[in-house]
């Protein structure tokens, strides 16, 4: 199998966590998005979004992050991540389809137009869409934040896929224009998460190591 990723991206970091935490063998790539390595057409035969991350198994060319995560816990032989049972993966897929859906579509839409446009793209942000995005991440903010009172993962007991795809956000997390002091418990957990091995290990180095190829593959292949 072979993962294609970018350092620091959010939903690489998210594959990446997993790969660790299962110990599955893997090989991968890490990919220069400043050179475009996702824009040209060898790799977008492998993923036509020209994103990351992808993992090639065999035939199967698999994106979309979360889908590769159920893929490498079904695989792997430890399956904690995404236990057996027709409830409790409900329930997993419930909170990854949340994620994506309300809480990061929150979050990114703020990101971008409060901190991306102004910052990278030369242009103002809408600052309409701005309240729009606080609105809804107050609002999705509120529900994770009641959810994890009294419990330490999103699933059950112990880490799970979906907690690896909460928390992807985490290194941006307060880089954007948001009030999160009310919201103790989202905060506890993701700083809970932040320190947690597996994720911690898929940390950029610096902030200038975010996008680039590591100098460990660039070693191992000169
Ligand atoms: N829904 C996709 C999102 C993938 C995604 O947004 N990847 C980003 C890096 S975190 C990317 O490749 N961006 C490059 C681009 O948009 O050109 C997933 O979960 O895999």
């Amino acid at each position: 199998m072979k993962l294609y990723a970018i350092v620091g991206s959010p939903n690489s970091r998210k594959v990446l966590a997993v790969v660790r935490h299962t110990g599955i063998e893997l090989d991968i790539e890490y990919l220069d998005l400043f050179q475009g390595d996702t824009q040209n057409s060898a790799y977008k035969a492998l993923n036509p979004n020209a994103m990351v991350p992808t993992l090639i198994d065999g035939d199967l060319k698999l994106w979309e992050s979360n889908a590769i995560n159920q893929y490498l816990a079904e695989k792997s032989d430890n399956n904690s991540l995404f236990p057996v049972g027709v409830a409790v993966r409900a329930d997993i897929v419930r909170w990854l389809s949340w994620e994506l859906a309300h809480f990061n579509q929150a979050f990114g839409t703020l990101a971008l137009e409060a901190v991306a446009k102004p910052k990278f793209m030369n242009m103002a942000g809408d600052e309409a869409i701005i309240n729009w995005s606080k609105n809804q991440l107050n609002r999705f903010a509120t529900v994770l934040n009641n959810h994890l009172r009294d419990r330490d993962y999103i699933v059950g007991e112990d880490i799970t896929i979906a907690d690896y795809s909460m928390i992807h956000i985490e290194f941006f997390k307060e880089a954007i224009p948001f009030d999160w002091a009310p919201y103790e418990h989202l905060n506890a957990y993701f700083e809970r998460m932040r320190l947690s091995p597996h994720w911690a290990k898929t940390a950029p180095e610096s902030l200038d190591a975010i996008g680039r190829i590591p100098q460990s593959q660039l070693n191992s292949v000169g």
